[in-house]
């Protein structure tokens, strides 16, 4: 099978970073794909966007390798700062003792088209471009499911964090991600790990927010830091979504 990967990122000078998206589809549904995020960028609730770029790049399928879906677990919290709670309990529990402290650095991705890739110990941020992060791309979920497939096209929250959460997390050297959206309509967010799973909690931000972003724990030397920004940026990845383990 032919396939393609289309990377659609839309800014404007006001709001800057306002929508990005990432698919890897056969060639059959590229049409489709390119129209519907077309679509999402011009119709997106944090503005409208004076610069959309869609790049479509062709995709070996040798290159490809295949995830199962992290195991998911829901976690209803109803006040954001019981949903920030539950965050630092599992920061805990995965042993990092300076979970405050990360967490008081979540705030600095906000404005960021990528993510922050953040020494788990030390802290420091290791982006070699700090004001755009590291992006995770080259990503889509696999599914026999066609009622999945033909909803995978608008923006659906879920499905398309627990891809990149597998793909991030199952690096060897990334302890954990944790995110908050920055659709100022969307409240849930998540920590994912290896050890527990993808974590949802419910309230993580204030409706009407815009500020949301993303962390990426890693440990590791430097040479392993290199392996990993390559793996986020470069490695193709398609995650299963069916048979979805409930935790
Ligand atoms: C985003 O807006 O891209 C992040 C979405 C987080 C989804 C959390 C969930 O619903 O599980
Ligand atoms: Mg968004």
């Amino acid at each position: 099978m032919n396939r393609y990967s289309i990377k659609m990122r839309a800014s404007n000078k006001e709001e800057g970073h306002i929508s990005g998206a990432e698919k890897m589809i056969p060639e059959e549904e590229l049409q489709q794909y390119c129209s519907r995020l077309l679509e999402r960028a011009l119709r997106h609730s944090k503005g409208k966007p004076d610069f959309i770029n869609l790049k479509i790049e062709a995709v070996n399928e040798e290159e490809i390798i295949h995830l199962p879906a992290l195991a998911v677990t829901t976690v209803e919290t109803e006040s954001v700062s019981k949903g920030q709670q539950v965050v630092l309990d599992y920061l805990r529990k995965l042993n990092l003792g300076r979970a405050e402290e990360i967490m008081s650095v979540w705030s600095q991705s906000y404005a960021m088209r990528g993510a922050i890739l953040l020494d788990a110990d030390s802290l420091k941020r290791l982006e070699p471009d700090r004001e755009r992060g590291i992006r995770a791309t080259y990503m889509d979920m696999e599914t026999e499911d066609e009622i999945k497939r033909s909803a995978c096209g608008g923006k659906n929250h879920f499905n398309e964090a627990l891809v990149l959460a597998t793909k991030v997390v199952s690096h060897p050297n990334i302890v954990a991600e944790l995110c908050i959206s920055d659709d100022p309509d969307y409240v849930t967010g998540y920590i994912a790990s290896k050890e527990f799973g993808y974590v949802r909690i419910t309230t993580l931000k204030e409706m009407g927010s815009p500020h949301g972003g993303r962390i990426f724990l890693f440990r590791g030397n430097e040479k392993d830091k290199e392996d990993c920004i390559s793996y986020l940026q470069k490695q193709k990845v398609l995650v299963h979504v069916d048979n979805v383990a409930e935790r």
